[in-house]
Formats: C-alpha cells, structure tokens, sequence
C-alpha cells in the first residue's frame, strides 16, 4: 500500500518535525511550500519528504500543486501544523483503499483545551450544517485530513485557490454523487503561529471564500 500524503506549508518548520516523524510505514509526505522563510523546504527535504514550490499564496493553491504532483492512486491531505496526527491516516484512507467510500473526513475531535478556538468551531459547525443541507451528504466537520483518489479529484476540477478548497472538494464531491463519509480524528493546539483562521484578516477572508464557493 503506497499513499501519497500532501502537506500544505506556510511557515512551519516548528511542526514539521513532528508531522512527518509520524507517517506511518506506506504513506509518503509531499509538503508544498509557498516560499515559507522559515527554513520549513530544507526541514521537510532533510526528513526525507518531497517537497514542491508553490508560487501562488493560498491553501487551495498548495493542495492541488500536491495533488498534480502525488503519483499514488489514493490521496491524503493533511495540514502541517501538528493540530492533526498523521498516525491516524490509516482510519481516514483506510475505507477509500477498500472500496468502500470515494471520499473520508477526517471529524475533528479536541483532545485538549484551546485545540479549537471557539469562532472557527461554530463557523465551522455552521458550515457543515449548510452542507448538509444543501447536499443530504451527513457530515459535521470540513475536517482537513482527508482521503480520495487522486484521479477523482482532479477531474472534480476545483476552482478555489484558498481557504474555500475543502468546503468545495465536500461540496462539488457530494454533487457528483460520491459516497462520502466521516470518521472520528484527535484535534491538538497547534505548533506554531497560526495562518489562516487564527487571524482576523483570514478569518474573514476564509469566510468570504466559503461563502464564494456555496453560491456557486
Ligand atoms: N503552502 C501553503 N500552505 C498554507 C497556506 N496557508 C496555510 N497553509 C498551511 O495549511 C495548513 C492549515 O493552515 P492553518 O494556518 O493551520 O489554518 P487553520 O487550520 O485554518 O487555522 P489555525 O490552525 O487556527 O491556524 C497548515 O499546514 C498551513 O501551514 C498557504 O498559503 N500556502
Ligand atoms: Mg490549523
């Protein structure tokens, strides 16, 4: 079994350690670097991972770079800053390497206080819920450790190139008609200095993609 895990990466060199140390056996790290300046490219690469340059800023922009770059028929994405444990890959790509589902969300589970700041948990919530709705696809979480397959994907053909690509990967895969299910992950802190929702410029920023991605 060879599964190709894509790990978008802005600044992180804190978490990469810890990230990468825990692939399990068969799952091979691609970590996509946005021109971090933190040393976080020549940390992934001395850890033995692939690593790929992604000139466009945007975490939608870095997962499909990941994406054209895997080569492994079933794909996991996984963020890099060590909020999720890449030894739990196995549950969440696990039903896909079988046959039994075509994409798996990883739900999120807090395992400590303050894993989860509240706003992005109701935001979050919410999100799902309109999903939901929207789609009959039963999911309470746009977790971000994931699996498909690659080939699937691609041809979803999605357009956002930032904080929208996982509610559209959910959205546009529950519309072609796939079996799409959840199974429970751990939630930590993260390591380092937060990018996109910890911040009051990404966190609107991430809510206007969202809303961009459900109106279409
Ligand atoms: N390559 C790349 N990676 C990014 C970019 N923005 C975020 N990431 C990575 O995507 C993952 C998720 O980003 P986070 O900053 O953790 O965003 P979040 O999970 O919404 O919010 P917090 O965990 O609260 O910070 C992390 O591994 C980031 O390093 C980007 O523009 N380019
Ligand atoms: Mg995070």
């Amino acid at each position: 079994m060879n599964v190709d895990v894509v790990l978008p990466c802005l600044d992180e060199a804190g978490a990469l350690p810890w990230v990468i140390g825990r692939l399990p056996p068969g799952f091979r790290a691609i970590v996509v670097d946005n021109g971090s300046s933190d040393g976080s490219a020549e940390i992934a690469r001395s850890l033995g991972a692939v690593v790929v340059a992604e000139p466009r800023r945007g975490f939608g922009a870095a997962c499909r770079r990941g994406l054209i770059a895997a080569t492994t028929d079933v794909v996991c994405f996984c963020d890099c800053d060590a909020t999720l444990d890449p030894r739990q890959l196995p549950r969440v790509a696990g039903p896909v390497l079988k046959g039994d589902a075509d994409l798996v969300l990883g739900r999120r589970r807090p395992v400590a206080r303050g894993a989860w700041p509240l706003p992005a948990r109701l935001a979050n919530r919410e999100l799902a819920r309109l999903v939901r709705r929207r789609t009959g696809v039963r999911v309470h979480d746009l977790g971000p450790m994931r699996a498909a397959r690659r080939a699937e994907l691609l041809a979803l053909n999605l357009a956002d190139r930032r904080s929208g690509y996982s509610l559209e990967m959910l959205v546009r895969a529950a519309d072609a008609g796939w079996r799409v299910s959840e199974t429970d992950v751990d939630y930590r802190p993260r390591i380092g200095r937060s990018k996109v929702t910890g911040t009051a410029r990404g966190y609107w920023q991430a809510v206007r993609d969202m809303r961009k991605v459900l109106a279409r």
